[in-house]
This record gives structure tokens, sequence and C-alpha cells, in this order.
């Protein structure tokens, strides 16, 4: 067990549904908590950058295109396992397979519109927190009370 960073993106389509208030509160009751956040419209460059492993699959167009249409909310979330927690969370990427309970098994329908974005790996989590958040806009504060309290 490890206290861990994820970045979080609740993509475009859940910012105009309304729903980033539903999706961070799976999260948060969770007992995951926030170490950053933010609203923004992606530049086409920050979004091929996410999306380097995807660069030449066909849906790389179609998903850079989607990620910079309209503001997402851009997050960090911290907790014990966070990585794979989250991911368990948001449910797999076609929302077809996306077991009901996970975000993406209760809101989504698409895999072109699958509302949220969880790092998959450590190396993942690092390399894309960093493209979307500055040092300084991430908390310092390494174990906060919920943080503290899960662990055992
Ligand atoms: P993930 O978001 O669950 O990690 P990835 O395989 O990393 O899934 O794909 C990144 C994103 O690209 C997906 O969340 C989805 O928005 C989009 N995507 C992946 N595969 C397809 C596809 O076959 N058609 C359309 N969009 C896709
Ligand atoms: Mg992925």
């Amino acid at each position: 067990m490890a206290i861990e960073k994820t970045l979080i993106l609740c993509k475009p389509d859940a910012v105009a549904r309304g729903l980033v208030g539903e999706i961070l509160a799976r999260f948060e009751r969770r007992g995951y908590t926030i170490a950053a956040m933010k609203l923004l419209t992606a530049e086409r460059a920050r979004a091929e950058e996410h999306y380097a492993e995807h660069k030449g699959k066909g849906f790389f167009e179609g998903v850079v295109g989607y990620i910079t249409s309209a503001p997402l909310v851009a997050m960090v979330i911290q907790g014990s396992d966070a990585i794979e927690g989250c991911r368990a969370t948001i449910g797999a990427t076609n929302p077809i397979k996306a077991a009901p309970g996970s975000i993406r098994g209760d809101f989504a329908q698409t895999i072109g519109r699958n509302l949220v974005h969880g790092s998959d790996s450590a190396d993942s989590a690092a390399r894309e927190i960093g493209i979307w958040f500055a040092p300084g806009e991430i908390s310092a504060r390494e174990h906060d009370l919920k943080a503290w309290l899960i662990e055992s």
C-alpha cells in the first residue's frame, strides 16, 4: 500500500453534462482527496502530449479533437493505491463493458464520450500530472486527514 497521486480529467462531455460534481463525489466518498483541481480548455499540443501513447492509432485525431473541444476539469486525486483504485471507480474504457456502479457504467454510452480519464500506472501518473499541473499548483500535504485515516 502506498499513498499515490493520479491524474483525473473530467472530460468536456462531463463538464457539458453537469456531471463534474457527481464524478468528484465518487472519488471523495471513497476517501480520496483533492491535491489539485482546475478548469481549462486544453490546447492541441497539450492534448497530443497527454495521448502520445496513442499517436498513429485510428482514434487519435478523434480523441484529441474531443478533449480540446470545450472546457474540462483536471484534478490530481490522492489516496491509498489511488492509481488502480481510481481506474476501478472510473470503469472500463468502453462504457458498454464498464460495470454498473462505475462512473462510465452508470453515466456513459460510447467509448468516444466516456467522461473521465485516469492514469493507468505510476509512470503515467507522474508524466500526466506534469502535463497538466505545475509543481506549485499541487498541495504539498503528503498525508491529509483522510489519507491518514485509511492508513494502517
Ligand atoms: P483509458 O481512457 O481507459 O485509459 P485508452 O485506451 O488509454 O483508455 O484510450 C484513451 C481514450 O481514447 C479513451 O478514454 C477514449 O476516450 C478514446 N478511445 C480509445 N479507444 C477508442 C476507440 O476505439 N474509439 C474512439 N475513442 C477511443
Ligand atoms: Mg489510457
